[in-house]
């Protein structure tokens, strides 16, 4: 649920004082947030899995300071090894034969950010596990179980190579010339990645328990698979509107091709872009899949509050708004998890029987910035994680034969008890449809018997035509009895908002609006 969230980056945050105020900015600014991002320069001279110790001294005390606000760390991971030997992921990877060869066999030699590089061969399975142990706790010193990892240059990116990559015939350890795998390496590098972050870090051994929790990793390279180890995003982008306007059919053309977890840096990478330019770049990307703010060192700084009110009151209420559908947004990833139907849609994916959609690609029908009032959890927290037990608002919109549906997916949004396929107890889908004035909650059959605590504390309705003369709740488990609830409705609107049904998410319900006779809803 975290990566969901806002995520907060810039090439570099310098020190741990400098990521400490950013993570203070948003306390201060009660700015909602997830996730604070180190970029390469967090680095003992580009030796990934190390810290510049002069800028970073304890970063455990760093991350845990962060994670006590409910948020987690991600320090980006590259694919070039500085061939240093003193440097221990070198030594050993030379040591055991983990490296990319050039045409005459010797481990590859490439131009990267660290100087002279060899490159691990992620195509290797035996590479892979040994690339996943690296992030056992104990071997990525100053890593927490809040630390979560960002894969760059993955292409494989090599400065002095041709079209800035490594020889076509530079060969994998199974012989196989650079040329045949050079798309799908960046894929191998994630999904190494993602297994190491899946491993008890703690224990660093496969255990049965599937690990301390879920992986999450960021990759700039991408294939066809890649969506099963993480998110990908378009990558160097500028502060230009039409950078922005490329973003949307650039990120809806991956998720049709099954890379649903993908968003573009928010604000443009490159460039300092102005007070509207990045409002509006927020508002755009609140509601694409992965939702990060990014900026190249040269750059201004820009977190939200540099900018000044009206913009970050305007900012912070963009993104409020993407944490109220978090919920949402999770049942959205859930389907695509398990049917490959992207989150991000184009018009004619979702309304595929109106052909006028099929060649629409201007949706800024209304003007910004006001948006749809969605919501489905409203109270405002400082991340994810704080809103994990508050309760829900249902927002059900009519269409005009008074129906509406739609699922909730729970599960305890970081564990693998989601896969129990056997007793269902870590899942379970809640189906909402109303008809006839009706509004039933009931389990969608079959989907599991996950059980939390938390409630619906208000249900809106809208799109009904006139005053209903009570609204009365009849709940499952309680046979006959029905209890009265309070309501308003706004004419103007057509709104109908029933405050306080307080039923508990999971419970079968029925929720009625009576009307006196003559009117109709
Ligand atoms: O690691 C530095 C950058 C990173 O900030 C960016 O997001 C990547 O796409 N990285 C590329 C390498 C250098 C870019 C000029």
């Amino acid at each position: 649920m975290f990566s969901l969230g806002f995520h907060q980056c810039r090439w570099n945050y310098r020190d741990e004082q400098d990521v400490l105020a950013v993570d203070s900015g948003f306390e201060e600014r009660d700015f909602p947030y997830d996730v604070i991002w180190l970029d390469i320069e967090h680095t003992d001279g580009k030796r990934y899995f190390t810290w510049d110790k002069g800028l970073f001294p304890d970063p455990k005390r760093m991350i845990d300071k962060v994670a006590a606000h409910g948020r987690r760390m991600v320090t980006i991971v590259d694919p070039h090894i500085k061939r240093d030997a003193k440097y221990a992921v070198h030594k050993e990877a030379t040591a055991k034969g983990l490296y990319i060869k050039d045409k005459d066999g010797n481990d590859f030699d490439g131009w990267c950010w660290p100087g002279q590089s060899s490159y691990l061969d992620f195509t290797d399975e035996g590479v892979r596990e040994w690339w996943a142990s690296r992030f056992a706790l104990e071997e990525y010193e100053g890593s927490t179980l809040d630390l979560y990892t960002w894969n760059d240059m993955n292409e494989p990116s090599v400065f002095n190579g041709p079209e800035v990559s490594m020889k076509k015939d530079c060969l994998s350890l199974a012989g196989i010339e650079h040329r045949h795998w050079h798309n799908t390496y960046g894929m191998y590098m994630q999904r190494a990645t993602a297994e190491g972050l899946e491993l008890p870090r703690r224990g660093n051994a496969r255990g049965g328990g599937g690990g301390d929790g879920r992986p999450f990793v960021l990759s700039r390279a991408f294939f066809a698979g890649s969506q099963r180890w993480g998110a990908v995003w378009t990558g160097d982008n500028a502060a230009k509107w039409d950078h922005l306007a490329a973003s949307a059919p650039m990120l809806l053309s991956m998720s049709l091709a099954g890379l649903p977890f993908v968003g573009a840096d928010v604000g443009g990478f490159f460039g300092d872009p102005s007070a509207e330019l990045f409002l509006r770049w927020m508002q755009a990307a609140a509601y694409q899949p992965f939702f990060r703010s990014h900026a190249h060192h040269d750059s201004k700084r820009r977190e939200p509050w540099v900018y000044g009110d009206p913009w970050t009151a305007r900012i912070r209420s963009v993104v409020m708004a993407r944490y109220a559908l978090l919920p949402y947004w999770y049942t959205l990833f859930q389907e695509a998890s398990d049917t490959g139907m992207p989150m991000m849609r184009p018009m004619w994916v979702q309304y595929p029987g109106d052909a006028n959609t099929f060649d629409m690609d201007n949706q800024t029908q209304h003007p910004l910035p006001s948006l749809p009032p969605q919501r489905s959890k409203q109270r405002l927290r400082r991340s994810s994680l704080m809103m994990a037990s508050d309760p829900y608002t249902l927002v059900v919109a009519l269409d005009d034969g008074g129906r509406a549906d739609g699922n909730l997916y729970l599960d305890d949004e970081e564990s693998y008890d989601y896969r129990d396929t056997e007793g269902g107890g870590g899942r379970t889908t809640r189906r909402f449809s109303f008809e006839g004035g009706v509004l039933k909650g009931r389990v969608v059959e079959g989907s599991g018997t996950y059980s939390p605590a938390n409630t619906i504390e208000r249900v809106v309705i809208v799109g009904v035509n006139a005053a209903p003369s009570s609204v009365t709740l009849h709940m499952a488990a309680a046979a006959g009895t029905a209890s009265s609830l309070d309501f308003t409705y706004d004419a103007l609107t057509r709104v109908v908002t029933v405050r306080k049904p307080d039923v508990c998410v999971v419970d079968d319900f029925d929720l009625t609006l009576s009307f006196a006779a003559g009117s109709t809803s």
